[in-house]
């Protein structure tokens, strides 16, 4: 039983590991990485199946750690001494896997629910102790191949353990059969009733899901322009974006942003918190606008937000973003202006990004040599 839960385990650790990663190079991309910036949807379902196995992970954590917990008491062998250091080892690798992989689901599923417990930074804090989790389960999964294979070859009702007295089998209870297809309803049912944060059609079904869809224009609100202290500084009448290359530097208007010629995309938001939701952007190609500073192509951009304090007020775009034709200064969503909450007079939004680099109330555009 135990080694049929891992091998689900397994795969959802490995889905989200690879998720995380592709995840955390978007947000901290390494200069010599390309990022596809197609499908527009990739970060959206990258992101949407790393909190799926994750969400997943936990019924299938918890029957696993119920089915192995009577290990923890076998005994540990006295001689000869190399017995006695790989028994060390190998429990010790398992104490690092059972801790990493409870903070990893515990921090992952706070964050998803927008609740911060704890001083450390969440984000650096998962991707280290991710590595930690997939290299305890790679020691783990070696140790216990041959015991796995044995397992998964075996009917799971059967008893394994030639040595021992044959059981009575209770009529009562449940079989370990049983509780494996409980396991599974219970992942499905843990899966079902988050999944629509991310897919909107599911929306209804899923009653845990955080983030509801509501907002103007259906889509979400991740800060309020009230709760960053930007709405006085968005409302100005003299608000002029400003763009900047070096020495050649201009500033528009927002009508003047408005009379350059638009574009539009639909493109989705997609929170590294999980959720996500589409909407018909329409506004002025970041491209074009560095066109008109003179910036060549392939060069990295920084945007800086009118707000003033807290976290995402300014990122860095790589250039495969800033060239792209679908990355847009948008002024519109779903025809209307924007709200002030979704970033007005302007923001970014660019295809396959996470929506925390999507920067709401740009002030500046900056070309970076
Ligand atoms: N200036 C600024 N831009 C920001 C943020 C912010 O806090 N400040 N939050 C980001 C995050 S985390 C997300 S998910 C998206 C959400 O955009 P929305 O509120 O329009 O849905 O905005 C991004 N842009
Ligand atoms: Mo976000």
């Amino acid at each position: 039983m135990s080694a049929r839960v891992g091998l689900w385990l397994g795969i959802c650790f490995g889905i989200a590991f690879l998720t995380g990663l592709y995840s955390h190079f978007s947000q901290d991309t390494p200069s010599w990485l390309p990022l596809p910036t197609r499908p527009v949807w990739l970060y959206r379902v990258g992101q949407g199946i790393h909190v799926t196995t994750g969400v997943a992970a936990v019924p299938l954590l918890l029957v696993k750690l119920w089915a192995v917990y009577p290990k923890l008491f076998q005994r540990v062998p006295r001689r000869p001494w190399r017995h006695v250091v790989l028994h060390g080892l190998e429990r010790g690798s398992i104490a690092v896997l059972v801790a990493a992989a409870i903070f990893e689901l515990a921090s992952g599923l706070a964050n998803t629910a927008v609740w911060y417990p704890w001083a450390f930074h969440f984000r650096a804090t998962h991707y280290a102790v991710g590595w930690l989790a997939v290299g305890a389960l790679l020691v783990h999964i070696g140790v216990k191949l041959p015991v796995i294979r044995a397992a998964l070859g075996a009917d799971v009702d059967a008893d394994l353990d030639s040595t021992s007295a044959p059981r009575a089998r209770s009529t009562r209870g449940l079989t370990r059969r049983g509780l494996l297809r409980t396991t599974w309803v219970s992942a499905a049912v843990a899966v079902t009733s988050t999944v629509g944060m991310n897919e909107p059609l599911l929306r209804p079904i899923s009653v845990l899901g955080v983030r509801s869809g509501h907002g103007p224009e259906g889509v979400p609100i991740k800060k309020t322009a009230h709760e960053v202290s930007v709405t006085a500084a968005a409302l100005q009448p003299a608000y002029a974006l400003q763009i900047v290359n070096g020495a050649r530097q201009m500033s528009l208007t927002r009508d003047e942003l408005e009379r350059l010629p638009q574009t539009a995309a639909r493109l989705p938001i997609a929170c590294v918190e999980g959720w996500a939701a589409s909407g018909e952007w329409e506004g002025v190609r970041i491209r074009d606008l560095l066109d008109r500073v003179g910036a060549p192509r392939g060069a990295e951009i920084r945007v800086s937000s009118l707000q003033r304090h807290g976290p995402f007020r300014a990122t860095s775009m790589p250039a495969e973003f800033a060239d792209d034709p679908l990355t847009l200064l948008a002024l519109r969503l779903d025809g209307d202006d924007l709200s002030i909450d979704h970033g007005y007079p302007c923001r970014v939004i660019a295809p396959a990004r996470p929506g925390v680099l999507q920067t709401k109330w740009v002030a500046r555009i900056e070309v970076m040599t």
